[in-house]
């Protein structure tokens, strides 16, 4: 790996926010494309986080700073990883559930899905299903996307699928889902249209589901 994406890596670990931003900028002066950069230096980083989370080798404020680091790393990436000139096709809410913060996926489904020439409105982290509802009338979305990152918060999932089914909206969306826990199985009871493994290949979904849509 090259030098440059392992300080990347390192840096992110140490939570220094602005040396990542630099060095994320310095990493594309140099010609490394955007994809390598996130995957093989802010992902690597953050793999290793969550790793030592996992064992407890390190704990939230260090996780916290780290996952600070990555949401400015990538903010320097998302007009590379976008395709420019996209034009808008659709428009989708996006927010992570209810008791959920973690907001690095959904913030990478944010960018894939612009660069799509999907317009995003995103509601942020623990949303309840009852503002997807009120945002939903306000900004008539064809798209609601979820994120979730606990076993406990991807329940969340089916709750604002009722909810919509509630308030008359249900038929009117595509629900789609993702997140660690989530899985096709989560999909099918939460009663979802779609479930995604990452953010790129929800952008491409995204796509064909606006595309059947629209005829
Ligand atoms: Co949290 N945390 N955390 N955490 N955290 C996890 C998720 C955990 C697995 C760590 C572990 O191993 N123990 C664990 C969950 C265990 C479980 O539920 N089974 C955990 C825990 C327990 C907790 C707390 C409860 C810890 C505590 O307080 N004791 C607490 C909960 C707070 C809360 O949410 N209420 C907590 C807090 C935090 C921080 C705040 C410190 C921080 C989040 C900061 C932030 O997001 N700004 C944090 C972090 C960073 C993590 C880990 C280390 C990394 C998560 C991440 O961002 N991954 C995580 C460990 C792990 O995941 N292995 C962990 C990178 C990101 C790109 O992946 O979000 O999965 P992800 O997104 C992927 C796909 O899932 C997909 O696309 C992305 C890839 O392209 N995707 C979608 C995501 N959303 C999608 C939506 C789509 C489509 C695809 O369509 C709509």
């Amino acid at each position: 790996m090259s030098d440059i994406l392992l300080k990347i890596s390192e840096e992110l670990q140490n939570g220094k926010a602005k040396i990542v931003k630099q060095l994320v900028e310095d990493a594309l002066t140099e010609g490394i494309s955007a994809q390598d950069i996130l995957n093989n230096g802010l992902m690597a980083g953050l793999d290793i986080i969550a790793v030592k989370f996992k064992n407890n080798e390190v704990y939230v404020p260090e996780v916290l700073v780290a996952a600070r680091a990555m949401n400015m790393g990538t903010s320097v990436l998302k007009p590379h990883l976008t395709e420019s000139g996209a034009k808008p096709i659709g428009k989708a809410l996006l927010g992570t559930v209810r008791g959920d913060l973690h907001d690095i996926g959904k913030n990478l489904v944010k960018i894939m899905f612009e660069g799509k020439g999907i317009e995003v409105i995103d509601l942020g982290v623990d949303v309840p299903p009852e503002e997807f509802v009120r945002a939903q009338k306000e900004h008539n979305a064809d798209i609601i996307a979820l994120s979730a990152l606990l076993t406990t918060t991807m329940e969340e999932m089916k709750v604002v699928v009722d909810a919509f089914t509630e308030a008359g909206l249900r038929d009117d969306v595509i629900i789609m889902i993702g997140g660690a826990p989530v899985n096709e199985g989560t999909r099918e009871s939460s009663g979802a249209d779609i479930y995604a493994e990452d953010a790129a290949t929800g952008a491409e979904l995204a796509m064909s589901a606006l595309g059947a849509r629209k005829g």
